[in-house]
């Protein structure tokens, strides 16, 4: 079972300025839709899953080295040691991002690179690669969207009690210092945390991502740990530089009540309010939602202290959005009292997604992207927004003659940027679009085993990169600006 199929939010408690947007939107007769001038493409990647080089350069160890060395931690045991060893061929990259004619690339920064044990002075070589990253996309014409955290804390600081453990959050606002003092000068645009309720949820509760907790208590204290975090690190920034654009990255998935039952309906509720907005909500408003643990005993669960409501606050310059799926929601009662403990939140097919599965079982819901854009502009307002990753997994591999033919992620980018283009034409501010991925990686718990690039990469021939269908047609997408 992997995590985007299963959320059991019941498991969980216990039991560079972009052009305006215009939303003008051409929609053609012939179907194909046009996105507003300056729309901006982009792809992403990530630190662990893309880097390998894991022992060079004074890099740390971090969690996810420890997790997937672990028996029995990832599928037939892989590891990102090696990855698709983009820290030695990130030129080999950048190249690929420029024959796309991409403009946006999001990357994420190796904390145990900077600061090999979360704390103390920059480690010069990783701050180095960074820098000679950054400088390879700008004179590509690239954007640069550098993530602070995309999941791979120092191990020293799990040793330390890691998430949970509050002093993290102060780990975390040297780190970004540290980076922003060195990399602020090219890099305008960042993102803080990447989907913060997942790496708190699948890594503190149900221990199927590092560092492999099962501890419902821990669990709910890092939530509140990275909302300090990030009001923290947004501060920290803006000091360094009032006009950096920080946001975070947040996966978002319309909650479907599995029945027009009253129950189900409330359990949808509060499944939007624990899946949605609990890193949202407490950057926007200075509170964390109501109606998911015990009204009463909500502080003192997750650990507040006075004056934290101040400090959670980031009135961030965008936000990110991550959409894969859609939910269905159930009440499940458990009789803990608890509302959040009671729902059940699950990938089965929901009313209007008849498309099936992609390869990793995650059910296809295109018009689910509509509704959460909609959804999450009713709390984001004007603030723009950047979907920082959608894309699907599918394990096509060359055929005979080199070529890879991979419609069906050519079908599930197509359907969902329709929808996206919709949602805008709707009124949401959504000004950039990041692929995921640019590379096929290292899929976290499930390894090798899950293609999401739109490049194929051969791990066992010397990590050959080649084109597939779906690359040669984002491409096309990136240079007409629409969809036909
Ligand atoms: C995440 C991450 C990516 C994943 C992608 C597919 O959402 O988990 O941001 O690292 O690889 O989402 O699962």
């Amino acid at each position: 079972m992997n995590r985007r199929e299963l959320l059991q939010a019941g498991a969980l408690l216990g039991g560079a300025v972009l052009g305006q947007v215009s939303t003008a939107l051409a929609q053609e007769s012939d179907g194909s839709v046009e996105f507003p001038p300056g729309f901006l493409w982009g792809s992403a990647t990530v630190a662990y899953q893309v880097e390998g080089a894991c022992r060079e350069d004074g890099r740390g160890p971090s969690i996810w080295d420890t997790f997937s060395h672990a028996p029995g931690k990832t599928r037939n045991g892989d590891t990102g040691d090696v990855a698709c060893d983009s820290y030695h061929r990130w030129r080999e990259d950048i190249a690929l991002l420029k024959q796309l004619g991409l403009k946006s690339y999001r990357f994420s920064i190796a904390w145990p690179r900077i600061q090999p044990t979360g704390r103390g002075s920059a480690n010069q070589a990783g701050l180095d690669y960074y820098s000679r990253l950054t400088d390879g996309l700008l004179e590509a014409g690239i954007r640069p969207l550098a993530t602070l955290y995309h999941w791979d804390l120092p191990q020293a600081l799990e040793d330390d009690g890691g998430w949970p453990n509050r002093e993290t959050a102060e780990r975390f606002t040297d780190y970004s210092r540290l980076v922003a003092q060195a990399l602020s000068d090219r890099i305008g645009d960042w993102v803080l945390f990447n989907e913060p309720k997942t790496f708190t949820q699948m890594g503190y509760l149900q221990g199927v991502h590092a560092p492999g907790r099962k501890d419902p208590l821990a669990f709910l204290r890092a939530t509140h740990a990275v909302n300090l975090a990030q009001g923290q690190a947004f501060r920290t920034l803006k000091e360094i530089k009032p006009t950096l654009l920080v946001g975070s990255a947040f996966d978002v998935s319309p909650m479907l009540p599995a029945t027009v039952s009253a129950e189900d309906q409330a359990a949808a509720v509060t499944a939007d309010a624990l899946l949605n907005l609990w890193h949202l909500q407490p950057a926007l408003m200075g509170d964390c939602p109501a109606g998911v643990l015990l009204a009463d005993r909500q502080e003192d669960i997750l650990g507040f202290r006075p004056g934290d409501e101040a400090i959670l606050r980031a009135p961030f310059d965008f936000v990110g959005l991550n959409y894969y799926t859609g939910f269905r929601v159930s009440r499940v009662p458990r009789g803990s009292g608890i509302p959040g403990a009671d729902v059940r939140a699950e990938g089965a097919i929901v009313p209007g997604a008849p498309r099936g599965k992609t390869d990793i079982g995650w059910v296809i819901y295109p018009g689910g992207l509509h509704e959460i854009l909609l959804r999450m502009h009713q709390v984001t307002g004007d603030i723009p927004i950047e979907i920082t990753e959608n894309g699907c997994a599918y394990n096509t591999r060359p055929d005979q003659d080199g070529r890879i033919r991979d419609d069906a992620r050519i079908a599930y980018l197509r359907s969902h940027l329709k929808e996206l283009h919709r949602a805008i034409k709707d009124g949401v501010p959504v000004r950039a679009y990041h692929l995921w991925s640019l590379l096929d990686n290292f899929e976290w718990a499930e390894g090798f085993a899950q293609r999401f690039g739109i490049v194929f990469v051969d791990f066992e021939q010397g990590q050959k990169r080649m084109f597939k269908d779906s690359g040669h047609w984002y491409a096309q997408v990136a240079a007409t600006n629409r969809i036909s």
